[in-house]
């Protein structure tokens, strides 16, 4: 899929917030592809897919992970997990991008996931720091990631930080989040 196709897609799909967020994911993504050798095409068109399926209806969604045999385990969760997995799946099946890295990329987003791939590792951490993000710690991240240029110090970061948030707010931790988390742990430097 070409970067105007894939943009008028999720114009078309996503309120115009979300949109703009998309663009700055991908906008972040390209930035980042500079620093860490990635391929910046595939960068791009993640970035804006990446939420594709944000808003779309629980029901359908169940039943992209039934068809497609994603993991059971998101069948305990809602939009906010389900949402990267469903968009890879119907980006692959749907529209038939065919690319492996923009697959995991978006599909992994929002859980991370053990021995994530560059594009993934880009989608994940461009997703927590595009410039209109002010969770805070955010700034620790770009410093990660724009000084020290270390990507996976970055993911270890932003999976501890978000399992915190989560904790605190007495959410369900799904199992990926946690093997993300173990992972960065013991890889980061
Ligand atoms: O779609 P975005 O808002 O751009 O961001 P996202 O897809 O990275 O995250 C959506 C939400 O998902 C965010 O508020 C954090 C939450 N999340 C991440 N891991 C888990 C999770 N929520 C639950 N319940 N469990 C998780 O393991
Ligand atoms: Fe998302
Ligand atoms: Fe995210
Ligand atoms: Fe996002």
């Amino acid at each position: 899929m070409k970067h105007k196709a894939a943009l008028k897609l999720v114009k078309d799909k996503l309120p115009e917030k979300r949109y703009e967020h998309s663009v700055r994911v991908a906008e972040t993504a390209v930035k980042m592809a500079g620093i860490f050798e990635a391929d910046k095409d595939k960068c791009y068109l993640a970035g804006i897919l990446h939420d594709y399926s944000k808003y779309d209806d629980l029901g359908t969604m169940y039943q992209y992970v039934t068809k497609y045999n994603l993991d059971p385990a998101l069948l305990a969760f809602n939009s906010e997990l389900l949402h990267g997995p469903v968009a890879a799946t119907i980006m692959r099946f749907e529209y038939g991008i065919e690319d492996e890295s923009i697959y995991f990329a978006i599909s992994s987003h929002t859980s991370g996931r053990p021995q994530m791939l560059l594009i993934e590792k880009i989608i994940y951490v461009a997703d927590y720091i595009e410039p209109d993000r002010k969770q805070p710690g955010v700034d620790k991240i770009r410093d990660l990631v724009f000084e020290e240029k270390n990507l996976d110090l970055a993911i270890y970061e932003i999976t501890r930080m978000t399992l915190k948030s989560l904790l605190k707010k007495n959410r369900p931790i799904y199992n990926r989040t946690i093997e993300c988390y173990n992972y960065y742990n013991m890889v980061k430097e």
